[in-house]
């Protein structure tokens, strides 16, 4: 770290705000870094940043040509994913964190983490970053303060939130902000630790520098203590992407749909539809993350906290998301993909074909020949949302937008159908809360294992995943006018282990078919999982290779499959028992009664 570089930018405290500066003195006191930043979000810090971070290795600036303001960076080859056995919840009683969180008393790891970040910023910079989840000026906008030594998280939270003087302006001298300290120590798996204090607002983060443990507003601050905050203020806190389907006529309906990390959200929310679809548009509101609460109308209403995308690059092209290879063309920071020699960027699933030569994401020489991935199956780019052509506008209304579904959905190569509606909305809330889903590289460990994860929050609900559920079946009694809820599987195979479903784009007949039932246009028939599509509802047109024959394929229902997958439901109500919601057993007598 060169000390004298940072010296030369102003290290004042930017608010007066006298918690945050009191604070800040005690985390620097701990911390004792050589010197503190006070981030002000400008277009001039960014810049000095960048060429400081160019200057230290850390980032690599793209071709100026043909990727303007662009940057690549590698993370340590150990730290590429979020670590779910090194995430806590820390609250005072263990069941308030419940059986799916691992926990330590919030004493304990304090303790622990003192002596771990007591001195850890030595001869670094601390930057302070005052960030806003969520719009200026909407009441379901929470202000967060990140303190990190990584010059990295800095430029990635500038993209992902709202950050500078505009988070201090909306914090004004209230006490009211999550607070996050973020060291990197020496980034080492023995010492990474991702711990959320739910009853102090409060996120400490060692030994990573990777986005999901790092960028504190988004899965810690926004999902994890948010879940927590929105149980007690009654609102909801969710892993769900946001989009607008705009009609030929101009009218437009709003979805959220949760699927779990790396199962197509980010895909779903900027999908361009077929050709055929004249006049259909889909507006990105949010791509990963919706904070929900009940409107004056009776209504569910959504807002995106975010203000920028951390995507999976691989399998990122100009067919599978068109809209996602025109937002990462300036502006864009790539983690741990490969870099090509005249400084552009590729990976696979990539439009271009793989390089003769490249460095991979490790910064080792890479041929096609290697048999190894060029990129991480996890690498990602952190874009700016306002570079997506197709954001909605609707995403800095302060109200949010109206949802007219909600849609689960999981990655699953057997069992479940492409899509199928809840009869009502507890239905709706079991088939949530019974999602499976095969586990993908978003997440340190084995790929490919069916587990279940309900609503997709299993690694970002920040207390009892019982109590979670009844906070579900509790929000029904205040919204009058609720979303319809279906599950969707985009991943079905066929016996050749091909999926059966085009995906992408052609997601735009299964999000029709949908709002049909919305918006009450069509029929569907009634089986044991639900409502299901009938073949002259689905519109199929130019998809030749899903004929009858396929389309039953796509929405057959095995009942020894659903045998097995009611007994995987099973062990998650058992590990819940305590505070399992009557409703959903209730739900699974029916089910099982009606198979
Ligand atoms: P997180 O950022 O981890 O929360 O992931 P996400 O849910 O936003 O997933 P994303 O849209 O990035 O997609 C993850 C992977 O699934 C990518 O490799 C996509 O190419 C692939 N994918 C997305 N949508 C579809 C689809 O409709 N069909 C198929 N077959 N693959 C898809
Ligand atoms: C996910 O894993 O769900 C992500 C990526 O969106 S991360 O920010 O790393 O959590
Ligand atoms: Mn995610």
């Amino acid at each position: 770290m060169n000390v004298e570089e940072s010296t030369l930018r102003g290290s004042q405290p930017n608010t007066d705000n006298s918690h945050v500066l009191a604070w800040v003195e005690e985390q620097a006191r701990l911390c004792q870094p050589a010197h503190i930043h006070w981030c002000d979000g400008s277009v001039a810090e960014k810049r000095a940043f960048e060429e400081e971070a160019v200057a230290k290795g850390i980032l690599i600036r793209l071709n100026a040509e043909k990727f303007p303001g662009c940057f690549y960076h590698r993370s340590n080859p150990n730290d590429v994913a979020r670590v779910e056995q090194s995430t806590f919840i820390c609250t005072r009683n263990e069941d308030d964190a419940g059986p799916t969180n691992n926990w330590v008393s919030p004493k304990l790891m304090y303790a622990r983490l003192r002596e771990l970040t007591e001195g850890a910023m030595r001869g670094r910079t601390l930057y302070v970053v005052p960030y806003l989840m969520g719009p200026a000026g909407s009441p379901m906008t929470k202000v967060g303060v990140e303190l990190t030594d990584s010059i990295y998280v800095v430029l990635s939270m500038r993209i992902m939130a709202r950050m500078g003087k505009v988070a201090w302006d909306h914090l004004g001298d209230s006490d009211d902000f999550s607070r996050g300290l973020h060291c990197l120590l020496d980034v080492h798996p023995d010492r990474r630790f991702i711990c959320h204090f739910p009853q102090d607002n409060s996120i400490i983060s060692v030994g990573s520098g990777y986005g999901g443990n790092v960028l504190l507003g988004k899965k810690c601050l926004a999902l994890r203590l948010g879940s927590w905050l929105a149980r007690d203020e009654g609102w909801m806190a969710e892993h769900m992407l946001l989009l607008g389907v705009e009609a030929p006529d101009g009218r437009k309906s709003f979805i959220a749909a949760a699927f779990p990390s790396q199962c197509g959200k980010t895909n779903f929310a900027m999908m361009v539809p077929p050709a055929r679809y004249v006049g259909w548009r889909i507006w990105t509101v949010g791509d990963d993350i919706a904070w929900m609460r009940p409107g004056p109308d009776g209504r569910l209403w959504a807002i995106n906290p975010e203000a920028g995308y951390f995507g999976v690059a691989p399998g990122t092209n100009g067919r599978t998301n068109p809209n996602a290879m025109q937002l990462i063309k300036r502006d864009t920071i790539f983690t741990n993909v490969a870099l090509k020699p005249d400084g552009t960027v590729w990976w696979e699933g990539h439009d271009d074909p793989a390089p003769s030569e490249c460095l991979d994401w490790q910064g080792r020489p890479w041929t096609p020949a290697s048999g190894e991935k060029a990129a991480h199956p996890n690498s990602r780019f952190t874009a700016p949302m306002e570079n997506n052509p197709m954001l909605a506008p609707e995403v800095t209304d302060p109200q949010g937008v109206p949802l007219e579904a909600i849609i689960f959905g999981g990655r699953r190569a057997t069992t479940v159908p492409l899509v199928f509606e809840a009869f009502n909305w507890s239905h709706g809330v079991f088939l949530g809360a019974t999602m499976g889903s095969e586990t993908t590289a978003a997440a340190t460990g084995q790929v490919g294992q069916v587990r279940r994860d309900p609503m997709a929050m299993l690694p970002f609900c920040g207390y009892n995943m019982g109590r979670y559920f009844r906070h579900w079946f509790d929000m029904r009694k205040s919204i009058p006018f609720p979303p319809r809820i279906f599950n969707v599987n985009w991943f079905r195979q066929g016996a050749d282990g091909k999926f059966l479903w085009p995906g992408f784009g052609d997601n735009m007949r299964v999000l029709q078919w949908i709002l049909g039932r919305c918006q009450g246009r069509i029929g569907a028939n009634e089986a044991a999982l639900g409502w299901v599509p009938r073949w002259e509802d689905f519109d199929l047109t130019d998809l030749p290779e899903i004929d009858r024959a396929r389309f039953d394929e796509l929405q057959a229902m095995n009942p020894d499959e659903w045998r097995r997958e009611i007994l995987s439901h099973d062990e998650l109500f058992m590990r819940l028992y305590q505070h399992l919601p009557k409703e959903l057993i209730f739900q699974r007598e029916l089910l099982v009664a009606r198979l």
